[in-house]
Parts: C-alpha cells; sequence; structure tokens
C-alpha cells in the first residue's frame, strides 16, 4: 500500500513521459512522499510502452497498466483509480504541462482534511501559456459550463487535481472524454475542497489528441450529470438544485408578503398607493434576505450580516431593473406584456440567484 498514487494517462508520449515519471520520483524523495506512479496507457503504438518498462527496471513504485479497448482519456484515468494501491489519487497529463512542483501542497492539503485538491487556470495566480486563441475559447466555453453546475469551483475541468478514493466510492462515473474532474465532481460526494493556482504550458513535444468530436462529449457530459443528480442525492450538482429549488420557494414567499402587505397598507392603514407598495417591496426583499440567509444558504459566511443585506438590496434592485427593461423592450418590439413580464422575472430569477451566489454568500466550506 502506498500513501499517494500519481495516475499519467498516456497516449503516444514517448518524448515526454520519461522526464515527467523522473520528476514524480524526485518529487516524492524531496518531499519523502511513499508514492506509486501508475501509467496508464491506451497501447500506445510509438515507444512510450517500452520506456516505461524500462523505467521499470530501476523504480520500483512505477507501475503500468495497458489497456486495449474502449479508448480514451476519461476512461483511462477511471480504470487508474480502479488500479490504485493507495487511498489518494492525484491526475496528471505526461506532457508537463502541469506544474509538477504543486503536487506536494496538493498532496497536503488533502492530509489537511481537504475531499478534493484542484489545480486551477482560472484562479487568481493561475494561468495558460502559449495558448492559441481557438483554445482558449473552447476551454473558456467548457468551464464556463461546468460552472453552472458547480460555481464554487474556478477550474471544473482542470486535468490536474487530487482526492481521497472516498469520494467516487459510491458514484457511478460514466467515463467519456476529456473532462474526468467534472465527472468526479459532479457524481462524487465531498465537502470541503481546495483550489491551488497553477500555470498550465502548452505541450512541447508529441501532438495534441484534442479533436471537435470532444466539444459535443462534453455537452452530453454535463447534461447526463444534470440527470445523474436528479436520482442521486448525495451529489454536488444536486446540493447545487437544491439551492436553486430553495431560492425560488423564498422568492415565491416574497411575492405573498408583498401582496399581503400592500393589500394591508392601502385599505387598513391608508397609505397612498406608492408609499404602501415602497414599503411592501422593501419588507418582501427583507423577507427574502432573511430566509435565503438562514435556509438556502445556510452555510459559513466570510461577511457580517449587515455586509450581506446590503449586497442583496444592490442585487434585488439590479434584479427589479433587469426585470422591468425587459418589459419595456420587449413590448416595445411588439410582444404581449404578459408573456414579456414572464421573460422578465425568470431572467431577472437567474440574475438574482447568479449574483446572489456569487457576491452575498460565496463561501461554501
Ligand atoms: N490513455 C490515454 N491517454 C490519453 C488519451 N488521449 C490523451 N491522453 C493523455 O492525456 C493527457 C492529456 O492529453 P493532451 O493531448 O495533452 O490534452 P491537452 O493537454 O488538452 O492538449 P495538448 O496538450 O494540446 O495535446 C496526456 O498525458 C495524453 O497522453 C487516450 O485516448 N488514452
Ligand atoms: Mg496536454
Amino acid at each position: 500500500m502506498y500513501d499517494l498514487t500519481v495516475i499519467i494517462p498516456t497516449y503516444k508520449e514517448q518524448d515526454n513521459i520519461r522526464n515527467t515519471i523522473l520528476r514524480i520520483v524526485n518529487i516524492f524523495n524531496r518531499n519523502h512522499i511513499n508514492g506509486e506512479i501508475l501509467v496508464v496507457d491506451d497501447n500506445s503504438p510509438d515507444g512510450t510502452i517500452a520506456i516505461v518498462r524500462d523505467l521499470q527496471k530501476m523504480i520500483k513504485n512505477l507501475n503500468l497498466t495497458i489497456r486495449l479497448e474502449d479508448k480514451g482519456l476519461s476512461q483511462s484515468v477511471v480504470c487508474g483509480f480502479e488500479n490504485a494501491q493507495s487511498n489518494i489519487f492525484l491526475v496528471t497529463d505526461a506532457d508537463e504541462s502541469h506544474e509538477l512542483n504543486i503536487i506536494p501542497d496538493m498532496y497536503k492539503e488533502i492530509l489537511n482534511g481537504n475531499d478534493v485538491v484542484i489545480g486551477s487556470r482560472y484562479m487568481e495566480g493561475g494561468g495558460i501559456k502559449d495558448w492559441p486563441i481557438k483554445r482558449r475559447i473552447i476551454s473558456i466555453g467548457a468551464t464556463f459550463l461546468g460552472r453552472l453546475l458547480l460555481p464554487d469551483i474556478t477550474d471544473p475541468v482542470s486535468g490536474f487535481f487530487v482526492f481521497r478514493r472516498s469520494v467516487i466510492e459510491n458514484a457511478q462515473l460514466r467515463p467519456k472524454g476529456y473532462k474526468i474532474l467534472l465527472e468526479v465532481l459532479g457524481k462524487g460526494k465531498w465537502n470541503r475542497f481546495k483550489e491551488i493556482p497553477y500555470e498550465f504550458v502548452d505541450r512541447q513535444k508529441g501532438s495534441s489528441k484534442l479533436k471537435i468530436g470532444t466539444i459535443f462529449e462534453y455537452a452530453h457530459q454535463v447534461i447526463s450529470i444534470t440527470l445523474y443528480s436528479f436520482t442521486h442525492h448525495e451529489s454536488a450538482a444536486w446540493r447545487e438544485w437544491t439551492r436553486i429549488f430553495k431560492f425560488g420557494m423564498v422568492g415565491l414567499s416574497g411575492i405573498v408578503v408583498n401582496m399581503a402587505l400592500l393589500y394591508y397598507l392601502k385599505e387598513f392603514a391608508g397609505l397612498p398607493l406608492m408609499l404602501a407598495s415602497f414599503i411592501a417591496i422593501e419588507m418582501s426583499i427583507i423577507n427574502n434576505f432573511y430566509w435565503n440567509d438562514k435556509w438556502t444558504f445556510n452555510q459559513k459566511r466570510d461577511t457580517g450580516i449587515l455586509s450581506r443585506c446590503y449586497k442583496f438590496h444592490l442585487i434585488s434592485f439590479a434584479g427589479l431593473v433587469i426585470n422591468m427593461g425587459l418589459l419595456y423592450g420587449l413590448t416595445n418590439m411588439g410582444m404581449y406584456y404578459l408573456v414579456a413580464n414572464i421573460i422578465g422575472i425568470l431572467v431577472g430569477f437567474a440574475w438574482n440567484f447568479v449574483a446572489n451566489r456569487r457576491l452575498t454568500w460565496r463561501k461554501n466550506d
């Protein structure tokens, strides 16, 4: 048994694999990590396998799995999870695009109690070097889609991550395509996570295997994780759906408060309509804030209640502007006003949820 398994999926990496393995061995030695290196190769026709076999003669903690069917990156990584001889799995590429030097920090954060630790290109301090504009656009699009499922994570499609075996013990992974991390995060069971920034460097040697079909595979993957979460309520994606649902319920309660108060202030307190409406709106915003703070986002916070309440007000106000702006614009374009209003409400709701999720109730652990 080892303390850590570094899984390296490979396909035609004869120019890179030796260096990568030697660097990881070096990192293990310098940091006294009792680690295993597991190369999972899809029967590469070049010299990759011979090189690994050769290195195995002098590196006893180097293992090799050769797969003969169902070729694919994600499948190979999952095969690595199955064959690993430790309870902590770290995945990295063979082409030295990842900053291998942060492996000890990533591992340490797992020992500190995190379930998942991700090397992030998209948080402050991270980055991407030498990427053509096309690759950047595809990556940003993929990241955006992934963040819809997992808003707390800046790089949910990173190929550089480490996690505990327990995260996926009961998850039914259906590996396909490139984005295995999204599958692990979306279907797995985890609470504490950490991201560590690093700079991705484009491969210097060997060729890229990214194809256009990969994009469709990815869209398919996002949809199936969403569907999976509906029936597997321990998954992280489900946690997010629950929040959206609660946020919607709170929104409905706000409408009830608003209507009831407006009626009372107008009919019984005799206030002028606009003043009554102003008070009713303000009370419904406070009502919504209270329940979202207590119920929807019941978690540790990193700001005081007044600051959260203030942000919630600003965002609600912007939401109102969005709602009314759409109502105005769409009816001017000839749309029936009740239909335009529904669109305004839905877009306003999406804005309110996403903005508050990001700004008002940020912390998740
Ligand atoms: N086992 C296996 N490994 C693969 C497969 N496709 C890619 N890999 C490996 O997965 C890692 C990431 O693949 P890359 O081709 O580097 O993907 P990328 O970093 O998005 O793109 P480039 O660096 O531009 O090629 C590398 O170690 C590849 O050798 C595959 O079908 N099977
Ligand atoms: Mg690469």
